[in-house]
C-alpha cells in the first residue's frame, strides 16, 4: 500500500530519530532527508488512509494559492482556517487582547480595514508564485520594481508544453530576499516536473515538515498540482516524489503517533477532475472528485506554532 512508505518512516523517526530543540520550544525527533514515491497513474491520489484528511480544505488552499492572494480572509470565509494561527499569535502578541480565535476570524471577515491590517502573511506562497518581484534599471545603478512580477506558474505551464524535455521546470517560493516578511518561510519550498512517454511526473521538496500533521496536507497538495499541470498540458498523471529536508515529529504528538501506527491502511481512493479549465488559474472546488476514500477516524493534534 502505497501508505506503508509513510507509516514507516513516522516509526523510523519516532523511534530512532534525533531528539532536537526546534523554534517552537516543544521539541522534535527528527531525521534529515527522505525520499518517498507515489503513484498517480489510474486516477490515484495519496490521501492518507490511516486517519481523515480533509482534502477539501487543502484544495481551497491550492487555489488560494494560485490566485496570489496572501491574506487569510478569503480563506476564513470558506472555513479554512489553517492559516489562522499566525496572524492570530501576532495581534495576541502586538495587542495583549486574549481574543479568541473565532472572534478573531469573525473580524477578519467583517472588518475591511481589520483584514487589512492583521490579515496579511506577508509574501507567502502565492505571491512568489504568480507574483515573484521583477525589477528593471531605472538609472544611474537604480532599479525600480514593476507593478506586475513574474508569473512562475505560468511560465512553467508554458515551459512544459512548448519544451517539454528541458531540465528547468522549476518553481520555488524561496525568495531570499522577502523571507524576513513572511509569517512563514515556505516549507514546500520547490518543485520540479518531468515529462517523458506523455506522462508528467513532479517532484516536491519540502525543507520542513511536521510528518504527524503538515505531511497529509502537503503531500495530497502537491498531487492535486501535478494533476491540474498535467490536464492543463495534455499530458497523463506520472509519479510524485516527495523529498524531505528536515522531517520530524513533534514531542506532543505521542498519541497521535501510537494510534496511527495501530491502524493498517486500506483501500485506494480515486480522484477525478471533472472539467477542464481554461488555464491552471480557472479551477473551481466543485472541479474536485474525490471517490472510494473511507479513511479511518481523524486524529486531532496540537499545531506547534
Ligand atoms: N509545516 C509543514 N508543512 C507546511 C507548513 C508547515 O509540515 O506546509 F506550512 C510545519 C513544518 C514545521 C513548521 O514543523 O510547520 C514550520 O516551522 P519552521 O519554519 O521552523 O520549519
Amino acid at each position: 500500500h502505497y501508505e506503508q512508505q509513510y507509516l514507516d518512516l513516522m516509526r523510523h523517526i519516532w523511534t530512532s530519530g534525533d531528539e532536537r530543540v526546534d523554534r517552537t520550544g516543544v521539541g522534535t525527533r527528527a531525521i534529515f532527508g527522505a525520499t518517498m514515491r507515489f503513484n498517480l497513474a489510474d486516477e490515484a491520489i495519496p490521501l492518507l488512509t490511516t486517519k481523515r484528511v480533509f482534502w477539501k480544505t487543502a484544495t481551497r488552499e491550492m487555489l488560494w494559492f494560485l490566485t496570489g492572494d496572501t491574506n487569510i480572509r478569503k480563506l476564513v470565509e470558506q472555513k479554512v482556517h489553517i492559516w489562522t494561527d499566525w496572524p492570530l499569535d501576532k495581534y495576541r502578541k502586538e495587542t495583549g487582547e486574549e481574543i479568541s480565535r473565532d472572534a478573531f476570524e469573525q473580524r477578519i471577515i467583517e472588518d475591511d480595514a481589520f483584514a487589512e491590517q492583521w490579515g496579511n502573511l506577508g509574501p507567502v506562497y502565492g505571491k512568489q508564485w504568480v507574483n515573484w518581484p521583477r525589477y528593471t534599471p531605472a538609472g544611474e545603478g537604480l532599479y525600480r520594481r514593476e507593478k506586475n512580477g513574474i508569473n512562475q506558474i505560468k511560465l512553467l505551464i508554458d515551459g512544459l508544453k512548448n519544451n517539454p524535455g528541458s531540465r528547468r521546470h522549476i518553481f520555488t517560493g524561496w525568495n531570499v530576499a522577502e523571507l524576513d516578511e513572511m509569517a512563514l518561510p515556505p516549507c514546500h519550498k520547490t518543485y520540479q516536473f518531468y515529462v517523458a512517454n506523455g506522462k508528467l511526473s513532479g517532484i516536491l521538496y519540502q525543507r520542513s515538515c511536521d510528518l504527524g500533521l503538515g505531511f497529509a496536507f502537503n503531500i495530497y497538495s502537491a498531487a492535486l498540482l501535478v494533476r491540474m499541470i498535467a490536464q492543463q498540458c495534455d499530458l497523463e498523471p506520472g509519479e510524485l516524489v516527495w523529498n524531505g529536508g528536515d522531517v520530524h515529529l513533534y514531542l506532543n504528538h505521542a498519541d497521535l503517533v501510537e494510534e496511527q501506527l495501530s491502524r493498517d491502511p486500506f483501500g485506494a481512493p480515486k480522484f477525478t477532475i471533472l472539467r477542464k479549465p481554461k488555464s491552471i488559474f480557472d479551477y473551481q472546488i466543485s472541479d474536485f472528485e474525490v471517490r472510494d476514500y473511507e479513511p479511518q477516524s481523524h486524529i486531532s493534534a496540537p499545531v506547534a506554532v
